[in-house]
């Protein structure tokens, strides 16, 4: 019998040691035994490190949508599949049975070839949350296409440049998005984003809020229309384990954003197995997931973890504070929520609102709390335990990555003992190390490193999409035979890590990956600015939030420098969205630099955290002079 649901800690135990030793044999019993397969593998890993290359259950055939939707229908028919609870209270919610999803996938699947979209063609979508969205990703992978798909609150030029680097085809998006009182003109935005890509050959728009748009001739098509007269049959496209499934960006430390690249086998295989686990699924759970589907949770919480194993996922179109802080409680009670999945920052958030708006809901049908994004500090995890789990939910401090395509380190609840900030063990088939900047694996327990894992698993990242080069420079090339995650950790003495941030040029803002250097770019483009550097500093709500040091031109230096200051979040906001705007902007004479020309990072981090007395060695800068010029107009 294989171990698809592990159920205490001594069990815990015996298979992570069978999952190390023997982890060829122990994916295969998970894979034979829990998925649909056209055809079975010839071999279950092949691996290299150094080239890199990757392949899970090379030469089996499958499509990940028999496995969300086909399989579930003669037992699951009936069951809610997407449970869809809209922006406003007061508009039903919508219960999607697997067999409507099976229907609505395929006629959309339907449409899109139709639209002469085939198998490995990308398609960008870019939609609210909305069943449309998951609809229209598992339409995809129906038909082999790969799915783009970019967060709605990116910025036409965002869009744009993640279209054209993946050369798609097509676009669906909608009218517009709604959002608390607001509503959001994502059409308009796709408009300005097209006038760079040439590549697209059609346009499909959804009538979220019926609101004006223009529709170009030959190119922006209504969707109901062409969904009302598909076919609500559509054969599954026979795909290859390591067929990309999707591509999703992610900032990185240095220019432009990073097409994440997962295949089919692997990624089904890891989401089924760590969504079963880590939140103790068990048939009718109604499992919410708080993420958008533009991220990689949402992607592998909201959409294939769950529907592989035919669970009810909740997507919820609105905000957190709309119509009031009340609104995720008021969800919960409705639909009686057994796993509530949600980022440290909204926590923080709701925290600072009060219990007040928890006090007449029943939370009680609550059985496991989940946290993801980022680092959770010590008074958001109890806050969220005495609060929300009444300290009889345990939490699961989930650490994983867009690259990792699934959890990688997190308590099983009910299993593993958790611990206030600690993501503690890691999970089945994964083995971390800790590296030290020497490119040491440091050994032994109440240790602090830097956080790399030794060998593959099969929900991995294979590439970036056509830039294998930057793929093995990124993750593979900073330790020897290790991929590197970007994140620091310690091992306390029982071994449980404990995620201490990034040590690269990536901020996380709300659970927002925001790589320093494209906000740079967007700040530099202001005729006034010389240059510029951005750190991040603790931030109550948001985790971290943007720090900008920026010197003018001669030409600036008269100017109004608040002016300025909200032309700068202004094109901030152009280029890559409001979610990247700075918190605080000093103007400088200069930026302390390195000998090699380098901004000293470190030292402007220090000063926008108000740590002025520690700066460490100034001396080997260029210019020392300006520490203290910057010191002394720091904003605090
Ligand atoms: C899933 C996701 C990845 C980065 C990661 C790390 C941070 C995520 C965390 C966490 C501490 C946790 N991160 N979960 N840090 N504790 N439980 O968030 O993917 O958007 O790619 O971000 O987020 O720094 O490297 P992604």
């Amino acid at each position: 019998m294989s171990h698809y649901h592990i159920k205490h800690l001594e069990e815990y135990y015996q298979v992570y040691r069978k999952s190390v030793r023997n982890p060829e044999i122990f994916w295969e019993e998970i894979a034979e035994e829990h998925f649909l397969w056209r055809k079975k593998w010839d071999k279950v890993l092949d691996w290299n490190f150094e080239t890199p290359e990757i392949k899970w259950f090379e030469g089996a055939q499958l499509n990940i949508t028999e496995n969300c939707i086909d399989r579930h229908l003669a037992t699951r028919g009936n069951k809610t599949a997407l449970l869809f609870e809209p922006n406003d209270p007061t508009e039903a919610a919508q219960h999607i049975t697997f067999q409507e999803l099976s229907e609505r996938v395929n006629k959309m699947a339907n449409v899109l070839k139709a639209k002469g979209v085939t198998k490995g063609d990308r398609v960008c979508i870019y939609l609210p949350m909305i069943p449309e969205l998951a609809v229209s990703v598992l339409a995809c992978a129906r038909i082999g296409a790969i799915h783009s798909v970019v967060f709605a609150g990116f910025s036409a030029n965002a869009l744009a440049s993640r279209i054209n680097d993946s050369d798609c085809k097509l676009v669906v998006t909608s009218d517009g998005s709604f959002r608390g009182e607001k509503t959001i003109d994502l059409k308009g935005i796709v408009d300005n984003a097209l006038e760079d890509c040439p590549g697209i050959e059609a346009v499909l728009v959804v009538n979220r809020i019926a609101s004006e748009v223009q529709m170009k001739d030959g190119m922006d098509h209504w969707l109901q229309p062409l969904l009302d007269e598909a076919s609500a049959e559509c054969q599954a496209e026979v795909m290859a384990a390591e067929d990309p499934l999707f591509i999703l960006y992610t900032s990185g430390s240095t220019g432009k954003p990073k097409g994440i690249v997962h295949t089919t086998a692997g990624y089904m295989v890891y989401t089924a197995y760590t969504f079963k686990n880590i939140f103790q699924y068990r048939e009718n759970d109604v499992f919410w997931c708080t993420a958008d589907i533009g991220w990689i949770t949402g992607h592998s919480y909201i959409v294939y973890g769950p529907l592989c194993n035919g669970a009810t996922t909740v997507m919820f179109e609105g905000v957190p504070s709309y119509p009031d802080y009340g609104r995720f409680w008021d969800i919960v009670e409705k639909h009686k929520v057994t796993q509530f999945y949600t980022a440290p920052t909204a926590i923080r958030a709701l925290a600072k609102e009060g219990v007040a708006h928890l006090q007449n809901r029943d939370l009680s049908s609550i059985k496991v709390l989940g946290s993801v994004g980022e680092p959770i500090n010590e008074e958001a995890w109890h806050w969220y335990d005495d609060n929300v789990g009444k300290r009889k939910a345990p939490i699961v401090d989930t650490w994983w990555q867009t690259e990792t395509g699934g959890i990688m380190i997190s308590p099983i609840p009910f299993v593993t003992p958790t611990k206030p900030t600690y993501a503690t063990l890691p999970f089945i088939g994964i083995q971390p190390a800790l590296m030290d900047e020497q490119g040491e694996e440091i050994k032994g327990n109440q240790v602090d490193g830097r956080l790399c894992i030794k060998f593959p698993w099969p929900g991995m990242l294979r590439t970036i999409w056509r830039n294998h080069e930057r793929f093995k420079d990124t993750y593979f090339s900073a330790y020897k035979g290790m991929y590197f995650t970007g994140d620091g950790a310690l091992r306390d003495e029982v071994g449980y890590y404990r995620i201490t941030g990034r040590v690269d040029d990536v901020i996380i803002v709300s659970g927002h990956n925001l790589g320093t250097a494209p906000i740079e770019d967007a700040i530099n483009e202001h005729p006034a600015v010389s240059e510029s550097a951005i750190v991040g500093f603790p931030h109550d709500i948001k985790g971290n939030a943007l720090y900008g040091y920026v010197t003018l031109k001669d030409s600036g230096e008269s100017r109004d420098h608040n002016n300025l200051r909200k032309e700068i979040n202004q094109i901030i906001t152009e280029q890559i969205g409001p979610i990247a705007k700075l918190e605080k902007i000093q103007f400088t004479n200069a930026l302390p630099k390195t000998r090699s020309g380098k901004i000293m990072r470190r030292i402007l981090r220090k000063i926008a955290q108000g740590e002025f007395d520690d700066l460490g060695d100034t001396s080997t800068l260029l210019n020392p002079e300006v520490v203290e010029e910057i010191s002394k107009n720091a904003i605090v």
